[in-house]
């Protein structure tokens, strides 16, 4: 079998040229229609990254023209290289063409689904995604064996091959009448998947300037995510957009871990949030609270973290949180009473009270709290010690500024150790432990 492949089908067979062509029109195919419209959806998420992935930001865009290039590059090199009278431009820089079309169409897609968190584009699930994103690197790992094998001295190679070897580039080359089809239908396929994108308003055909890209937003409500969703990224951060509300199911069922830091939110619609039901994450740092409504959170059973410094919340209300909060960073409003009673959240460890003007803690302020660890208290009129009447013995008080950069307070007792986010000092509470193993 492989005598008979290498004869007809192998870099030096007969029908070489035949099967390149052939190849290269399924590639063009099956590469552009599983992944072009993938590639301008993650050009579109430009800013919207996680901070982790800052410096991949800029790439995103070049990333999708170097892709469709690539298809393009892809169309049109087998009518020019297999036609070529030179046996080296016909068979050896054929192959590596194509290979470095393999690499290309592997590497720049892994990285851009990967910095995007686009989890289930990377790892895809159907057949067909399956096939697209591995088809690639299996190919080149044929092409790399055949050149292999061309490398080969002469003598190695069986007598029944040498007809083979001696047939002229002038006698396989491909024909330029099937050339030209080739192009054509080559161009073809990638002008159906560009037009399809262009239908779909995808990048580069979006409104790139809108406030809430990759999102949609009427007037200052964000109204929906379609991007973020047909990517299932599980990372979005829309920070300093002016977003003031959220509309129901705008946010996709994918999204863990989500940031409005900087915008003008003072209240959330009732089930703004609902449909991001994994939301393990969510930053509201820097917006206009003046009231903790935690209603909001009902369907959110997952939320670990909650950051909501530097708002303008003056008072705690009644309030039942998921038993799934870890961490509330409440630092930097004015709230200065701590009520007994209402704050309610079972599963809180970590508890941001800082900077508040606080004056009063009522005895049995925390009673609700049954499982915290650390609570911050500096910056406010009253000090850890005379807090200590009302803090349960286990409750370690923290007078140091825990200071967060650009990954704010949530990393903190999020269970992954965050080295070199400035969590893991004592001022920290050693990144609320998580790097203890
Ligand atoms: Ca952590």
């Amino acid at each position: 079998m492989s005598c008979a492949d290498d004869q007809f089908l192998g870099i030096d067979g007969q029908f070489f040229v035949q099967k390149v062509a052939a190849a290269q029109i399924f590639t063009v195919l099956l590469q552009g229609s599983a992944k072009l419209g993938v590639m301008a959806r993650i050009a579109s998420m430009t800013g919207a990254l996680s901070p982790i992935f800052a410096t991949f930001d800029p790439l995103l865009v070049p990333s999708y023209w170097i892709f469709l290039v690539a298809l393009v590059g892809n169309a049109i090199y087998p009518s020019v290289l297999l036609t070529s009278k030179s046996k080296h431009l016909q068979r050896e820089v054929a192959a590596q063409c194509d290979a470095a079309l393999g690499v290309t169409y592997f590497i720049v897609y892994c990285i851009a689904t990967w910095v995007t968190n686009s989890l289930s584009r990377t790892f895809p699930l159907t057949p067909y995604e399956y096939v697209a994103t591995i088809f690639p690197l299996v190919h080149i790992l044929g092409v790399a064996r055949a050149l292999e094998e061309n490398a080969k001295p002469l003598p190695m190679k069986r007598p029944g091959l040498e007809r083979a070897r001696s047939t002229s580039a002038m006698e396989t080359r491909l024909p330029p009448r099937v050339s030209v089809g080739h192009v054509v239908i080559a161009l073809g396929i990638v002008a159906v998947i560009f037009v399809r994108t262009v239908i779909e308003g995808l990048y580069p055909f979006d409104d790139w300037h809108r406030a809430c890209r990759p999102c949609d937003c009427d007037g200052t409500v964000l109204v929906s995510c379609d991007v973020p969703k047909e990517l299932e990224t599980v990372l979005l951060y829309l920070e300093g957009r002016g977003i003031t509300d959220i509309a129901k199911n705008s946010l996709g069922k994918t999204l863990q871990s989500f940031s409005l830091a900087r915008n003008d939110i003072s209240t959330l619609a009732p089930e703004a949030l609902s449909s991001a039901e994994y939301l393990g994450f969510l930053n509201l740092g820097r917006n206009r609270f003046h009231a903790l409504n935690p209603v909001s959170f009902e369907s959110n059973s997952e939320l670990r973290g909650l950051d909501l410094q530097s708002n303008n919340i003056s008072t705690i209300e009644e309030s039942a949180w998921p038993d799934s909060l870890v961490n509330l960073a409440l630092r930097g409003n004015r709230i200065r009473e701590l009520p007994a009673g209402l704050l309610d959240a079972r599963g809180l460890r970590f508890l941001f009270i800082d900077d508040n003007g606080m004056r009063e803690v009522e005895a049995g302020a925390f009673d609700l709290l049954p499982r915290l660890e650390h609570v911050w208290f500096g910056g406010n009129e009253l000090d850890c010690a005379s807090a200590s009447a009302a803090l349960p013995a286990s409750v370690v008080c923290m007078e140091d500024r825990c200071d967060d950069g650009e990954f704010g307070l949530m990393p903190i007792g999020d269970g992954f150790c965050s080295e070199g986010q400035g969590v893991l000092t004592k001022a920290c509470a050693w990144d609320g432990g998580d790097c203890d193993s």
